[in-house]
């Protein structure tokens, strides 16, 4: 019964959300100067996944509400957050963001339906027989609770192996169901949410490869026999190993040449500064010109809480900074107020940001020695402050390349020669510092800069 009245009550609201909706949109095609609506005014959403865990944390929500017009949950509506036990349906977590991004006049897009990982446990043993009544259960009963809110669904993930060829991947579904399951999963899907967009999404199909190769196949096949399918979602989680491919724009384009639309899922890019960025610009540019490409979601606000986090996959840093490539992408999309425009809202002190982190470069017994590293932001700067908090019993005998001032045991240094930085450039200064028998790290606090 409780589940009936919430389902109710989703639907009375998602009118009211319409229209917030294209209230956000009017307004920021106007300004063009944070991602979603500078995409907007390309006729495509900027989107990220987001964690309902975070959306406390006031900087994660401001960043997520002031430059994203998409959201998709990174965990919430998988399978064994939303069905842990068979019948029975949680939404708490899948419904805070759903909420907030509708409070906000953004878009869901949903993930997903039916996919090997995260599966609760009780899924696996089934029979086959038993699996398939429980696939189409799930699907209907996540997809109908969010009937009508939805903009796209991935309605299955990663079916297809890795490696050369181009097989089905094992698990509970392919192997007990068949090829079939997926076309199966997209036929119920329809039924579910006639509205929402249905989507094949996977990994390494970036390019034009087996995996990629086998995955066309399977949609020019759909296409053929009228099974349901409107858009393939393309992950994009990239790094040295993984580079964006050379062909990905003409893979986006033979995909779309078959009549669906094609979504940069969950893009992410290891690595920092302008090649970053560069690299960046190729996803978005690939993405404008194909003109079925109809939207992009980063895997994630902030390189803090990414997956990948060593990687600094993301266009925010730690502390909510744009980095080189939220300008690039910003660029790229046509937007202003970026790097180096005045009155950008994501920018502190109108644009000029830093990071700072501390290394021990050399150590005795009675002393050491410490580097802070300063790295500019988005945009270049022309000075720069960081605070360092060292140990009560430490203290420092000399200091190079920055000027310090004191109070207590807290030092803050500026530039000596080197304030200024271009956009994503580093330096650093040094000092000796005496134990006085406490060997802990001196703490650095935030960078900042003009
Ligand atoms: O980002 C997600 C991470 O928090 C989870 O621990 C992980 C569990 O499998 O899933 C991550 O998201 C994945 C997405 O759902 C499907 N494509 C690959 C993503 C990164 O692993």
């Amino acid at each position: 019964m409780s589940m009936i009245v919430r389902r109710l009550s989703r639907a009375a609201t998602a009118g009211l959300v319409a229209a917030a909706a294209l209230t956000a949109a009017a307004h920021s095609a106007e300004a063009a100067d944070t991602l979603g609506s500078a995409a907007a005014g390309q006729g495509r959403y900027f989107g990220t996944a987001v964690a309902a865990s975070h959306l406390g944390e006031s900087d994660y929500a401001a960043t997520l509400d002031r430059e994203f017009s998409s959201v998709t949950p990174e965990n919430e509506m998988k399978w064994d957050a939303t069905e842990p036990s068979r019948g029975s349906f949680t939404f708490t977590s899948a419904d805070r963001i759903v909420d907030h991004a509708q409070s906000q006049g953004m878009d869901v897009r949903g993930h997903t339906l039916v996919w090997h990982s995260q599966l609760p446990s009780w899924v696996s043993p089934l029979g086959a027989q038993d699996l398939r009544t429980a696939m189409n259960a799930h699907i209907n009963g996540l997809m109908g609770h969010y009937k009508g809110e939805i903009h796209s669904w991935d309605v299955v993930n990663e079916a297809f192996q890795d490696g050369g060829s181009g097989a089905r991947r094992s698990s509970p579904f392919q192997d007990k169901l068949g090829d079939g399951f997926i076309e199966e999963a997209f036929r119920t899907a329809r039924a579910a949410d006639p509205a929402a967009k249905l989507c094949y999404n996977d990994y390494n199909t970036d390019g034009v490869n087996a995996k990629s190769n086998a995955v066309y196949d399977m949609v020019k096949d759909f296409k053929s026999r009228g099974v349901p399918i409107d858009c393939v979602g393309f992950q994009s989680h990239f790094n040295s190993n993984s580079p964006v491919p050379s062909d990905y724009r003409h893979n986006l384009q033979r995909f779309a040449d078959l009549g669906v639309d094609v979504q940069i899922t969950e893009l992410d890019i290891e690595g920092s500064g302008s090649a970053q960025a560069a690299d960046y610009t190729k996803v978005v540019e690939a993405c404008l010109s194909v003109s079925r490409c109809t939207g992009m979601t980063v895997w994630g606000v902030t390189d803090k809480y990414s997956w990948r986090s060593g990687g600094t996959p993301l266009l925010f840093d730690g502390d909510y900074n744009e980095k080189p490539a939220y300008g690039a992408v910003l660029s790229a999309l046509g937007g202003s107020g970026g790097p180096g425009d005045p009155g950008d809202p994501g920018d502190p002190g109108d644009g000029a940001s830093c990071t700072a982190t501390y290394t021990r470069t050399a150590d005795w017994s009675s002393g050491y020695n410490g580097q802070v590293t300063i790295t500019a932001g988005a945009e270049p700067i022309s000075s720069w402050t960081a605070t360092v908090t060292l140990p009560a019993q430490q203290s420092v005998s000399s200091l190079w390349n920055g000027t310090p001032t004191w109070s207590g045991n807290v030092m803050t240094v500026r530039p000596s020669w080197n304030g200024t930085l271009a956009a994503g450039a580093s330096t650093s200064f040094g000092f000796t510092a005496a134990k006085n028998g406490s060997d802990a790290a001196p703490t650095v606090g935030t960078c900042t800069a003009s």
